[in-house]
């Protein structure tokens, strides 16, 4: 049996998204701002696509969604755009973020203090969620963003977008969100979220990769990404992914369709996967059921290495992760557990397992059986777990 547990770093393309894009390869593959019919036959679709995913996001007609090619380079544009705008050739010099976002964000603002910028990286709690009081306190009349994500890639926890719109707003200060975890997870409303700029990335929902998308608010000026032709307006300019954009606009429709199945039907195989391995003794899960995308268990297993039981887990055929897959390869425990306190030997027992409508109920319980093996056989032979006092081998 294989069980695809990693729909965080990647999901399937949607068969129905598939068909979609197919006849944009060799049939209708002209340029779109061709002015021949080979050119023109693509106008329909793409317009329709688009409307899907202004829908999916709930934005204004008169709002700009910015076709790119991932959640990575709209993350990166707003954060060095928002530093040419308002730092470079302005009077800010501040951005806020927190400790958890993804490696696109944290790197891109690590760059800009090496141009100067002052960067707050804003703790979280004990569930990996930042507090909105300390966000407000941290912001000065110097703060050009506040950059937080939606949802984490690695536990899943949903972040008050609404209340950090509200603060925003109040204090005049631009506030972008990463909501590439969020989007068919949850449902996401630009309007009543009060942001000026999404992320997300087609890939995530379903949809196929290289092909993501960044909302800029109306009246929002962001310095253009590609100058070139006058694609996208001229700001980001390069001939147009039209298969691309299509599988985007049918996932982003599909995945809107979805949402109530992931909140019941995603959301109990999550549960009966998390409550069997918390039947394991010394096991505990980063945030609550409820504040959590349906999909996402962060799990640490006291004892055992992640790196050790993927390896168990992949042997069976299962696929999942310890952490964001673009950190995959650096063996050093996981930010996030990190960040909520966890002491550095947990720090190194995280699994993600990331659930999608494509995840069956016999794939969880083979995935069940499988996890229970992999921790009797790796505790057995942990040098520090053997030592535990409330060690049962029954329980497991
Ligand atoms: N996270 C994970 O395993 P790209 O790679 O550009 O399509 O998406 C980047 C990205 C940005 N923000 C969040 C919250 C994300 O989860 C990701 C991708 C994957 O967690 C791969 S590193």
């Amino acid at each position: 049996m294989r069980v695809y547990l990693d729909n965080n770093a990647t999901t399937i393309v949607d068969p129905h998204v598939f068909e979609e894009m197919v006849p944009y390869f060799c049939q209708m593959y002209g340029n779109p701002n061709s002015l021949h019919q080979f050119g023109s036959e693509t106008h329909p679709a793409l317009r329709w696509a688009m409307d899907k995913l202004y829908a999916g996001i709930g934005a204004d007609d008169n709002d700009d969604i910015v076709v790119t090619s991932c959640a990575t380079e709209s993350i990166n544009w707003v954060i060095k755009g928002v530093y040419f705008d308002h730092i470079f050739n302005g009077d800010k010099n501040h951005i806020i973020t927190t400790e958890v976002e993804h490696p696109a964000v944290i790197a891109a603002c690590k760059f800009l203090e090496t141009l100067g910028v002052n960067v707050t990286y804003l703790p979280v709690n004990s569930d990996g969620v930042v507090e909105t009081d300390v966000l407000e306190k941290s912001i000065t009349d110097k703060t050009a963003l506040v950059n937080v994500m939606w949802a984490n890639n690695e536990t899943g926890m949903l972040f008050p977008i609404e209340e950090i719109g509200k603060i925003c707003k109040k204090h005049s200060v631009l506030f972008h969100t990463d909501a590439t975890q969020a989007i068919g997870k949850v449902p996401v409303d630009v309007i009543k979220a009060g942001v000026d700029y999404l992320s997300f990335s087609a890939h995530k929902f379903h949809g196929p990769k290289g092909v993501g998308g960044l909302y800029i608010k109306k009246g929002k000026v962001i310095t253009s990404l590609l100058s070139g032709g006058e694609q996208m307006d001229g700001l980001r300019s390069g001939t147009l992914n039209v298969p691309g954009i299509i599988g985007m606009g049918k996932a982003m429709e599909l995945a809107v369709e979805n949402l109530d199945f992931e909140k019941s039907n995603v959301k109990k195989l999550r549960n009966k996967l998390e409550d069997a391995i918390l039947k394991i003794s010394d096991t505990f899960v980063v945030g609550t059921k409820e504040q959590r995308t349906p999909n996402t268990i962060l799990v640490s297993i006291k004892g055992i290495e992640g790196e050790a039981i993927l390896w168990d887990l992949n042997k069976a055929g299962i696929a999942a992760s310890t952490g964001s897959a673009c950190a995959s390869e650096t063996l050093e425990s996981n930010p996030v557990m990190e960040a909520i306190g966890a002491e550095a030997d947990l720090a190194h027992t995280a699994l993600r397992l990331s659930l999608s409508r494509f995840t069956t109920d016999e794939e969880v319980d083979y995935t069940i059986d499988a996890i229970n093996k992999a921790v009797k056989r790796l505790r057995a032979i942990s040098s520090t777990f053997s030592y535990a006092p409330d060690w049962h081998e029954s329980k497991l």
